[in-house]
């Protein structure tokens, strides 16, 4: 929903002017790739799916060119020494994480992904670690630092390098001398990768090291045979980095090889450090390319941004002068990843995407195996109101709306947006049935992190991968708060975004419109962020599940009418319980003025969307297809949400039985739309044939 169109959307749609109007017959959708070339490395690797990151030293974040490319370039951020062990733990059991966090709160603030770097190393290790003799007690400190530091990021990593650097140099393939191995034995990486599963399930965790890029090196070989052997025994790992510290030729030959039969043991392999001496443009394209000719090669991330703030700075290795200026070797890296290069030079380049073609794809019949999962018609019974404001002293509430809802833990937790003249925030609900839903609580959520100013039309889901609750809304941008408690009010953290600013083909769409209600929802492989405009416009954006909430990219148009008022706000999408189908709803405004739903299908979230019940006469959900027992309190069914089945980010409705909380309000009321007295009521199918 959006604030303040209202009242010239409402104004044109009481005046009858769209009684003539002849509703487009279904929003011509489209379901076409994106192609879309970005002018970053980050937003080109985000298309396939990957990350393109750098190191990031807390020591330099005062530096607005060394931040400006940073923020401008890279989508994942690995600390360059502050998460190592002599930063993190300095003396046993007294743990520093001051300039760790300064880069970990920096990048999530961003949308950037972490990378960790690293838990068991022999360098950068405090002497009162290497000085340690005994097997027990090292067993000990390991498993405690490995708990301590993973537990500080738990849920913010998306990969660690819990071990790092372990192999000898040279051609015995053996481990290395060190501290864990000479106590421990060699069954310390195996006890470390054991210990982080059970902190940090969500993150991937990899094994990291260097000169192991060539296939036939002895080096290579060894971790080879540790990766093989950890896959054969259950042992868990994820993920192996490559750090790629070349010399003026760049990859072995052989890399990509490597790369693939190292992704053939069943783990991801990632370049973890990348820089090239001298950084030839060559070298660098071969580099890149060897990971994006390699599916399981999820994310390049080079040592550092400049020449002068590399490790190697005399042998100018990274992809910025010491100016920050972007040497060839970026333009070389970003066509290999896809991108269209812009001139070279030192000026920040605003990301731009090549809008995507937004003609029609007609869409075929539903095939008979979807036919059969939703009707095509639809009946409801209206509850009467049955949740309306409680205003008090500081909350002078007029409506109440937009409501999302789940059930879990034996209880219905609905959120929904709360209007009065000063604006919008959140509300916060819960029941154990509806007939108590009016005698509920009222918590508003501009009291917590979330914070007052405009706050609008929620959506709640469990985010099971990172066993995380997640609260979408909008606020100018598409943002987003996270909760370990759902029923906790004051456990939401502070609005973070999804993108960086409104996506070109929005701001290219857009018209006089808003953009609005922003609707999250996942496969097994991708997350989709549906968004309206309030012209005839619903757009769809892209991440993956590993990187949600990041990476949202791709943005194109799912489905379009060229009456807006027909396809206008309120949209969304799930999944139907036993079949392969989505449905989609979106509000429209009808002739007489008043709010109603339209849907459709699809076997595919990226998908064209196939008419379901898409017309004024055959509506989803309007007034006149649904009875009021109660009495007849709504002519709009206004945005709102069906009752899913499960509660998690796959929004699984079920097939038969349908329920949605919606809003609607007394049809005498008019006047300022931010004062509308909204209320929310529920509406049962009364046609279910299951
Ligand atoms: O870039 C890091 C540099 O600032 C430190 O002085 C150095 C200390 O060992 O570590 C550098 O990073 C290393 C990384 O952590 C592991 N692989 C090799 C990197 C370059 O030495």
């Amino acid at each position: 929903m959006n604030p303040l169109k209202r009242l010239g959307c409402r104004r044109a749609s009481v005046l009858g002017l769209l009684a003539a109007t002849v509703l487009m017959t279904p929003g011509t959708a489209t379901g076409a790739p994106d192609t879309a070339k970005a002018s970053t490395l980050g937003a080109q690797a985000a298309q396939s799916g990957r990350y393109f990151g750098t190191a990031v030293a807390a020591g330099r974040l005062g530096d607005g060119t060394y931040t400006g490319i940073l923020d401008r370039e890279f989508n994942s951020v690995t600390p360059e020494n502050e998460m190592k062990w002599d930063t993190t733990e300095p003396s046993r059991g007294s743990f520093n994480f001051g300039p760790a966090d300064q880069i970990a709160n920096r990048a999530q603030a961003r949308g950037q992904r972490l990378r960790g770097h690293t838990l068991v190393w022999h360098s950068q290790l405090p002497g009162w670690v290497s000085s340690i003799r005994d097997a027990n007690t090292l067993s000990g400190v390991m498993n405690n630092h490995i708990t301590t530091v993973m537990n500080r990021y738990k849920g913010r990593i998306h990969s660690w390098d819990v071990v790092n650097e372990a192999f000898a140099d040279g051609t015995s393939g053996q481990l290395r001398s060190s501290v864990f191995r000479d106590v421990l034995g060699t069954g310390f990486i195996e006890q470390a990768f054991r210990t982080a599963r059970t902190v940090d399930p969500a993150a991937k965790l990899c094994y990291n090291d260097y000169n192991i890029e060539d296939w036939n090196a002895a080096k290579t070989q060894g971790v080879y045979r540790l990766v093989r052997d950890f896959k054969a025994r259950g042992v868990p790992i994820d993920c192996v980095g490559f750090q790629a510290h070349f010399g003026t030729g760049g990859p072995p030959a052989s890399f990509q090889s490597t790369l693939s039969n190292f992704a053939a043991l069943g783990v991801d392999v990632q370049i973890t450090e990348l820089d090239i001496a001298q950084a030839s443009s060559t070298a660098y394209a071969n580099t890149v390319r060897a990971c994006m000719d390699v599916a399981r090669c999820t994310g390049i991330t080079v040592w550092g941004i400049r020449d002068s703030d590399s490790w190697r700075a005399s042998e100018n290795p990274l992809l910025f002068d010491r100016n920050g200026a972007k040497k060839p070797a970026y333009n070389a890296v970003l066509t290999t990843l896809g991108g269209t290069p812009t001139a070279t030079s030192s000026t920040p380049t605003a990301t731009r995407s090549t809008p995507t073609a937004t003609s029609g794809t007609p869409s075929g019949p539903r095939n008979a195996t979807n036919a059969a999962a939703l009707p095509s018609r639809y009946s409801w019974s209206s509850s009467g109101p049955l949740i309306a404001p409680k205003p008090d002293a500081t909350h002078n509430i007029a409506g109440i709306k937009d409501p999302t809802v789940v059930q879990y833990n034996g209880k219905y937790h609905v959120f929904a947006s709360v209007a009065s003249s000063s604006g919008y925030n959140l509300v916060y609900l819960n029941f154990s049935d509806w007939s108590q839903a009016n005698s509920a609580t009222h918590h508003y959520l501009d009291r917590t992190a979330i914070g007052s100013g405009y706050r609008a039309a929620p959506q709640v889901f469990y985010y099971a991968p990172q066993r995380l609750w997640y609260l979408v809304y909008q606020t100018g941008n598409a943002s987003y708060s996270t909760n370990p408690d759902i029923s906790n009010p004051n456990g939401w953290s502070a609005p973070r975004n999804f993108y960086a600013s409104m996506p070109d083909i929005i701001r290219q769409n857009i018209g006089n419109g808003y953009w609005v209600d922003m609707w999250v929802i996942c496969d097994s492989t991708n997350c989709y962020l549906f968004s309206s405009d309030d012209n005839g416009h619903l757009y769809r954006s892209q991440t993956t599940v590993g990187q949600f909430p990041n990476g949202f990219t791709n943005t194109v148009i799912a489905a379009q009418d060229s009456n807006k008022y027909a396809l206008f706000e309120a949209s969304n999408v799930y999944k139907v319980q036993g079949s392969n189908e989505y449905l989609l709803l979106v509000e429209a405004i009808g002739s007489d003025g008043r709010r109603y739903f339209r849907s459709w299908t699809s076997g595919s979230l990226a998908g064209s969307w196939t008419p379901l019940a898409a017309s004024e006469s055959n509506p989803f959900a309007r007034a006149s297809n649904v009875s009021f027992p109660s009495g007849a309190w709504t002519r709009d069914i206004s945005h709102g949400e069906m009752i899913r089945a499960g509660y998690d980010q796959t929004l699984t409705i079920p097939a038969c039985r349908l329920q949605y909380l919606y809003q609607g309000m007394n049809p005498n009321a008019g006047g300022d739309y931010n004062l509308l007295p909204w209320r929310l009521g529920l509406l049962t199918q009364t046609n279910s044939t299951c």
